[in-house]
């Protein structure tokens, strides 16, 4: 079942099938995509405090490892990176009431964790709801909010808290809350530049800065905490960018070669998209990042109304008009082979 997508700011009774079943449950797992980012983790954070605090078992559990620079959100609340081979942890996850995927709307962004879920529920056991802001979410969930408007899952998370807390007649935005969802919406909007940065979301931000985050404090965990390989790899990065077919494509591809020899790890390849639209002719930017096990990961963004989820789509991926991504199943030169003719043929499409 789809509950949304009403394109605007849900008033607070909207909300009322997620607030109804989670007061209902009692055990909780919380999890967003594989390679999470700082929507996901911030979100699943301040979603799981909040419920903490009315007296819930609350765990999130994620497909993938938290990365360096968003470690500091497990001093706020305990985050578990799911071992698919522990007979433990699949109990643990198959026993809860209620699983929430955050920031994500395709059931395969769970990773392994999918199978478990999908096997809880379909035995009545668990119910999944879904909270996330990108576009053409599947319909897996039994309740589903899905607002492509929405800056970011966070700025949705902080909507939902609110009606809660009105709900119960209850302040439950604490100052960890506050920190966990300046985080999501902070980074999805790029530090509050990107196109969904609404009147709203500063708003928002507002509330959240009164209630205790520290935006200085916060942007320098996040944003100033590299370490010199992934300088050296950025470095390499720049240098090798092609600005093709008259300025409107950036290209750039990261080989695992050019990982081994920086020294650099493979989320050190995520700062490095942001460089290839700094070209104001650029409509298109790609990056093609070759991954340890032999298959091709394609990260693009774009300016202005290029829906470049599009193009992902075509691959399986998804996201939104102007960043999304996807993983081909096969090596990296048959990739950027296909791949870019598929972007000259899709911007060809597009303007004419
Ligand atoms: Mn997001």
């Amino acid at each position: 079942m789809i509950l949304s997508e009403h394109g605007r700011t849900l008033r607070n009774d909207e909300w009322t099938p997620l607030i109804d079943m989670l007061l209902d449950a009692q055990h909780v797992v919380i999890t967003t995509h594989e390679n999470s980012d700082g929507d996901g983790l911030g979100s699943e954070v301040a979603l799981a405090l909040v419920l903490k605090s009315l007296g819930k078992e609350v765990s999130i559990v994620n497909p993938t490892e938290v990365p360096p620079n968003y470690q500091f959100l497990k001093s706020l609340y305990g985050i578990s990176h799911f071992n698919p081979r522990s007979e433990e942890e699949i109990q643990d996850l198959s026993l809860s009431d209620v699983c929430i995927l955050l920031d994500a709307n395709l059931r395969d962004r769970m990773g392994p964790l999918w199978p478990h879920v999908s096997f809880s529920r379909e035995l009545g056991r668990m119910k999944v709801l879904c909270i996330d802001h990108h576009l053409e979410p599947e319909d897996f969930a039994d309740v589903m909010v899905c607002e492509s408007y929405a800056s970011s899952a966070g700025e949705l998370v902080y909507d939902f808290v609110n009606a809660l807390g009105e709900r119960l007649s209850q302040e439950l935005i604490t100052p960890k809350v506050a920190e966990a969802l300046y985080v999501a919406i902070m980074t999805d909007t790029g530090s509050f530049r990107f196109p969904k940065t609404s009147p709203y979301v500063y708003r928002i931000a507002g509330d959240l800065v009164s209630k205790g985050a520290d935006p200085s404090e916060i942007y320098d965990r996040i944003y100033n905490s590299l370490t010199s390989s992934a300088l050296k790899l950025l470095g390499a990065a720049l240098s090798s960018i092609a600005i093709l077919d008259e300025g409107l494509i950036s290209w750039l591809f990261i080989s695992q070669q050019m990982i081994r020899d920086t020294g650099s790890r493979m989320f050190d390849t995520d700062l490095i998209i942001r460089y290839l639209l700094s070209v104001p002719s650029v409509k298109i930017a790609v990056l093609i990042v070759e991954m340890p096990d032999g298959r091709t990961k394609a990260s693009f963004r774009s300016r202005g109304r290029i829906f470049v989820n599009q193009l992902a789509k075509k691959y399986g991926g998804g996201g939104h008009m102007n960043a999304a991504g996807c993983l081909f199943q096969f090596a990296s030169d048959k990739a950027r082979k296909v791949l870019l003719d598929d972007v000259r043929l899709f911007l060809k499409n597009h303007n004419s």
